[in-house]
């Protein structure tokens, strides 16, 4: 039976954290036996925000090896940069013409960026959505793993499915998200935001912190938040998410029936999780530094990624053109 296809993304906006790790980057190796998998830094998403283009390139790279440290394997699944494949820009502008602004001014995440970036509310960050659909169907995908925060756009890419095969005739399939147990980790220091590359680097751990920040980060988080004698509260919760989720299952269940008891210290809850994090990141840290003396060779394994992505883009979209009329 052929395998279905599978595409996926993340930005180059700085150093990939355990919120990317637990809610989509995981998921993205376990997927690599099951699905023709096509993954992506997608660089064109990251221009919508600030960002220096003297150091764009090595921002790139690092999320590059920062994949392939995690276990993307190039032998099973197709990796490149978003912008060595032209088609991703051109699908968007053919789907531009079939979304209405309406739904775009919706959409959360342009809501809480615009919010964020208020000197630089650009057209591109409003159309974010709309080139995402553009990466995920060039591919003609049928799954999409991501966290939660992505739930609103690949709806949006479904309405653009829908819009495309009434207009034109039935080409696309509606996409199915794969959502996963991590999807939604939080800030260590502001926990009821979602954990962010962009809300600077205590709110994260890093794939890379080295343990004495990791340490340090762990044991600052923010744990009193919301009412006193309310249930527990957005800080307690996601450090208890985090030791379930890099699986100390034994200690999660100590400590959580400390909680219970009301005889728990959540030094002990942070010095448990710092530890268990400090373990299950390191074969992740030593792969990432032997890649980092060989970069020619991710280069190329990213080169190679573009090619392979290229060659399916082109023949999908003669076809989209087709439909279209422009060909
Ligand atoms: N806190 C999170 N918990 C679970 N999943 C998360 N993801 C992001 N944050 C969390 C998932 O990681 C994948 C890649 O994300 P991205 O880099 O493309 O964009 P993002 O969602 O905007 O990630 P950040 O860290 O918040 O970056 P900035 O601050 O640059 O915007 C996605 O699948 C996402 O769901």
């Amino acid at each position: 039976m052929n395998k279905k296809t599978l595409f996926s993304g993340i930005q180059p906006t700085g150093e990939i954290h355990i919120g990317n790790y637990l809610g989509a980057l995981k998921n993205w190796v376990n997927l690599q036996s099951q699905y023709n998998c096509i993954y992506s830094v997608v660089d064109l998403h990251a221009i919508t925000i600030y960002y220096d283009p003297a150091k764009y390139q090595e921002t790139i790279l690092n999320t590059a090896m920062d994949l392939l440290a995690i276990g993307i394997n190039p032998k099973k699944s197709i990796l490149f940069v978003q912008s060595q494949v032209p088609q991703h820009t051109e699908l968007c502008w053919l789907f531009n013409s079939l979304v209405p602004i309406a739904e775009l001014e919706r959409m959360t995440q342009f809501k809480d960026k615009a919010a964020e970036h208020k000197e630089n509310i650009n057209a591109g960050l409003f159309d974010y959505p709309v080139l995402q659909a553009a990466d995920i169907l060039l591919y003609k995908t049928a799954m999409v793993p991501v966290g939660q925060d992505q739930l609103q756009h690949l709806e949006l890419t479904n309405t653009v499915v829908k819009k495309f095969n009434n207009k034109f005739g039935k080409y696309f399939e509606e996409i199915k998200p794969i959502i996963n147990e991590g999807a939604r980790i939080m800030s260590l220091t502001n926990p009821e935001k979602k954990m962010s590359k962009s809300l600077g680097p205590n709110n994260y751990i890093a794939l890379n912190d080295a343990p004495e920040i990791i340490r340090k980060k762990i044991m600052s988080a923010v744990t009193d938040t919301g009412p006193a004698g309310a249930a527990m509260s957005a800080g307690v919760k996601n450090l208890f998410d985090l030791l379930k989720l890099f699986g100390a299952t034994a200690a999660y269940e100590k400590l959580m029936s400390a909680y219970d008891n009301k005889t728990l210290k959540y030094a002990e809850l942070k010095s448990e999780l710092a530890e268990t994090v400090i373990v299950q990141l390191k074969p992740i840290q030593e792969k990432r530094k032997k890649l980092e003396n060989n970069k020619k060779q991710v280069i190329k394994i990213l080169a190679n990624g573009a090619v392979q992505a290229e060659k399916i883009a082109q023949k999908n979209m003669a076809e989209i053109k087709q439909k279209m009329g422009l060909l």
